[in-house]
């Protein structure tokens, strides 16, 4: 390998320069005096590949040899955020980069800010999936992770008069220094057309004929573990128009249609999550999922495996974990694969399957278990509902033999759904082929086997399982709280990066004055930091020497903003009416952040009341700027990097019973803020290890929404009966927050009368006593810190290293594999 690649740089300041310069001059084709802000960033992320280039092809050698079993996590986001600095310090380089550039008289934190990250996912479901990356190949674990490139990731939200306006995220315009694209490698994907079948050695045999297809096309990603020599892959998957499509039209003449022909195969990888409230959106969506799975499996099968493979043996070698739904179709495509193009029977096809799949479910929202309509996937996937067709019938007939007397059981377990029309229910189908199923914190689990798939945990008691989710202590500790890292590092030693929970090891030093006053310190230099981001960013001024009290999370009812918002309006309330004397208001700075989906009308109204209630507040005069609200638009991971370390209030405030797991929660408890939730999700497991004093519980039990639920629950009657929720809620409906208007904010209003699907009256006043309890507690300033403190050292379980060993565990009994030194 000597004569054949190239050495690292010299990990030096010289050596990086060298190498810098080289990148800058023949990459970008410039030099120093004429290359623009965008040139040097390229040139310089460039450079640090090639820091971690031998390390990646190392990798990738030894996998070949050593043909270890491998995870393969399948997920339709990856919400990466930016890549230099996760680079650089898996590279151990920031140093040698700012000094060599600093040499150049650049600037890194001026290149830093030239990244525009790939938002290629909505939240939770996307960030984990980086997270889970980020730790498989720091725990040295044989893994790739499959995806779509998509075009435009998630929108850019802007505000227009307070109301969210989407643009597009054109995050690739600038160039995407990180991508490897490898179009030599695309893959062929077809989609619709008929089945035929026919009869072969006195056997009935099926075959898809399909009618289009598209290519598919690699783009390769690093995924560096942190300074142990791997870098694992992201592989994910562009749409193109296949050649002979192209070509057969162009030839005829047609540009146009040759134009359009393009056009519509690279929809496929467009843009993340198009609006599917039309037929065509909700076509696309399945197009994309059955795209790149079958990318995927084509991939690993053909390509990462020896030519010779017997694939009786897949299971040894992979498992493929399906991150919620969307990638679920891939178990009848792996049956196809088996049975139709490789003729094997179908018993021995399903025995094989069934151990390549493990199913993880990210909801407990009915709406939000995917199905997919029979007329739409037989159009666009034929033979796949044959599949599944196949599949439900022997798993029918299988509960038929263990239910003989119960054929209302039997119906409702089945994959297919009969109402309101014929669709396929794929969290079933991912449950009946898959060997696990889990769930993403210990509520969430149980939940799931007692309510939302209980007849599924009876029929496969030993099928489910829970996986709590966990966060990656490299970007969101050590990268986004250098002040904090620093302190823990100086007080314990640099090991909790990789095992989080020595962080147990802080606890005494709760009780030091001296460590609380550093803590102190440096959650004052990240409000600092923040102040800064948010004037430079937003044009928003916030007080540093307010609480932070921050609710950052996808907009949605269940995640109850309208309850935050209730309790400022609340307050301001108090203040106006005289109640409250406004030099006895705790000063807080209310942070929000949070996408709606451009479909979902109510989440938008939020929006809306959010930034009116905001605009009124920061502007009365009688507040004494005491109660401000901050709303900065387009919320990312890059801006959750400052928010959250800056946090001293972490608002988790979901119905219970409603929020799988969150993992913003467990991000705010270590980066040292404390948290006012309900015995929701995760929230159950960081009460546990924080201790109950070190955190703010308030509201209904699942049981008791539940017990509510079914007696019929009638919001109104908690309008009625309590006067400062009816007060908020009439000033919102008299139009004080909207210029007079009435109209403006009815429908919030009344659906919370008349509806409130999520209790947030129900929860109203206990939410408010929580808040005064958490004024009383920030008084006390040393005893709030201690608090902050032991909630950093108690939260080292949630760091997706032990979210890796668990699903290790339990799930793909797969074994690290370290690199050779
Ligand atoms: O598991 C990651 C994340 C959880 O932390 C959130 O609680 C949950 O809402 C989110 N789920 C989704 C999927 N929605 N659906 N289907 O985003 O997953």
């Amino acid at each position: 390998d000597n004569k054949t690649l190239i050495a690292t740089p010299e990990h030096t300041v010289d050596g990086f320069v060298r190498e810098f310069l080289r990148e800058l001059n023949f990459g970008q084709g410039t030099d120093l005096a004429r290359a623009s802000v965008n040139d040097k960033y390229l040139a310089m992320a460039r450079t640090v590949r090639h820091y971690l280039m031998v390390r990646w092809l190392a990798t990738l050698k030894r996998q070949g040899e050593l043909q270890a079993k491998s995870v393969a996590y399948l997920s339709a986001e990856f919400l990466l955020g930016r890549q230099l600095d996760n680079a650089l310090l898996a590279a151990d380089l920031d140093e040698v980069v700012e000094e060599g550039l600093a040499s150049l008289g650049i600037d890194l934190a001026e290149l830093r800010e030239a990244e525009v990250e790939p938002g290629l996912g909505n939240g939770g479901l996307g960030r984990l999936a980086a997270c889970f990356i980020d730790s498989l190949a720091t725990m040295n674990v044989p893994s790739i992770g499959y995806g779509i490139r998509y075009e435009y990731g998630i929108f850019r939200q802007t505000f227009v008069d307070g109301w969210q306006v989407e643009k597009p995220d054109n995050w690739l315009a600038l160039g995407s220094p990180w991508e490897f694209p490898h179009p030599e490698s695309a893959v062929t994907v077809d989609f619709g057309g008929h089945t035929e079948h026919y009869e072969q050695d006195g056997v009935t045999r099926s075959r898809w004929v399909p009618g289009w297809s598209v290519l598919g096309v690699p783009y390769n990603y690093m995924v560096p573990g942190y300074e142990n020599g791997r870098v694992n892959t992201l592989r994910l998957w562009s749409a193109r128009a296949t050649r002979a499509f192209d070509l057969e039209i162009f030839n005829a003449g047609d540009y146009a249609q040759a134009v359009r022909a393009q056009t519509f195969a690279e929809n496929i990888s467009k843009v993340l999550y198009p609006e599917d409230s039309t037929p065509q959106g909700k076509e696309l969506r399945l197009q994309q999922q059955y795209f790149f799975v079958a990318c995927s499996l084509r991939d690993f099968i053909e390509q990462v495996l020896p030519e010779d493979f017997d694939l009786h043996k897949l299971p040894d070698r992979i498992i493929f974990q399906l991150n919620d739904t969307h990638p679920v179709i891939a178990i009848p495509e792996l049956m196809r694969l088996l049975v139709d193009e490789r003729g094997w029977d179908w018993d021995e096809a399903w025995a094989v399957t069934q151990k390549c799949f493990a199913y993880t479910c990210h909801t407990l929202l009915p709406e939000a278990l995917e199905v997919w309509s029979v007329e739409l996937l037989g159009k666009l996937l034929p033979r796949h509902l044959e599949i599944i067709y196949r599949i439900n019938e022997g798993f029918m007939a299988e509960l038929r033999e263990a239910y003989p007397d119960d054929e209302l059981r039997v119906r409702r377990m089945s994959i297919i759904a009969e109402y309101p029309e014929r669709a396929v229910r794929m969290a079933y189908l991912a449950t009946v082929a898959g060997s696990k199923v889990n769930g993403v914190a210990a509520l969430h689990s149980q939940l799931l086997k007692d309510k939302v798939l209980r007849d599924f945990s009876e029929f496969f008691p030993d099928k489910f399982t829970n996986v709590t989710n966990g966060i990656t202590p490299r970007r969101f500790v050590r990268l986004a709280n250098p002040g904090l890292s620093e302190l823990i590092t100086s007080a314990i030693g640099d090991g909790w990066v990789t095992d989080l929970d020595r962080l147990k090891e802080l606890e005494p030093l709760a009780d030091d004055a001296g460590f609380r006053e550093a803590f102190r310190a440096v959650k004052r230099a990240n409000k600092l930091r923040l102040v800064d981001v948010l004037a430079e960013r937003d044009g928003i001024r916030v007080d540093p020497d307010t609480m932070l009290d921050v609710m950052v999370k996808r907009l949605h009812e269940y995640k109850r903003q309208t309850l935050k918002l209730l309790h400022v309006v609340t307050l301001y309330d108090q203040v106006k009416s005289g109640a409250v004397r406004i030099e006895d208001i705790t000063p807080r700075t209310f942070a929000f952040g949070a996408k709606a989906a451009p479909g979902y009308r109510m989440a938008k109204q939020t929006i809306g009341l959010i930034n009116a209630v905001g605009r009124t507040v920061n502007n009365d005069p009688a507040l004494q700027g005491r109660l401000t609200v901050a709303f900065p638009a387009n919320y990312n991971v890059t801006l959750a990097e400052k928010l959250i370390p800056a946090a001293d209030l972490s608002e988790q405030i979901s119905l219970a019973g409603k929020e799988a797991s969150g993992t913003g929660n467990m991000k705010f408890a270590l980066n040292g803020a404390l948290t006012i939730g309900t015995d929701d999700g995760a929230n159950v497991e960081i009460r546990e290890l924080v201790g109950d004093d070190n955190f703010f519980l308030f509201g209904l039990l699942e049981p008791e929404v539940a017990q509510i639920v079914e007696a019929g629950y009638r919001p109104s009657a908690y309008y009625e009966e309590n006067r400062s929720l009816r007060h908020a809620l009439d000033l919102i409906a008299s139009g004080e927050f909207s210029g007079g208007d009435r109209a403006t904010f009815e429908p919030i209003v009344s659906n919370l009368l008349s509806e409130d699907r999520f209790l947030v009256l129900a929860d109203y006043q206990a939410y408010i006593d929580a808040q005064a309890r958490v004024d009383e507690a920030y008084a006390d300033t040393d005893a709030w810190t201690r608090s902050a403190v032991l909630n950093v050292a108690r939260s080292g379980f949630f760091s997706s290293d032990r979210s890796m060993r668990d699903y290790i565990d339990r799930i793909w009994h797969t074994y690290p594999v370290p690199p050779e030194r």
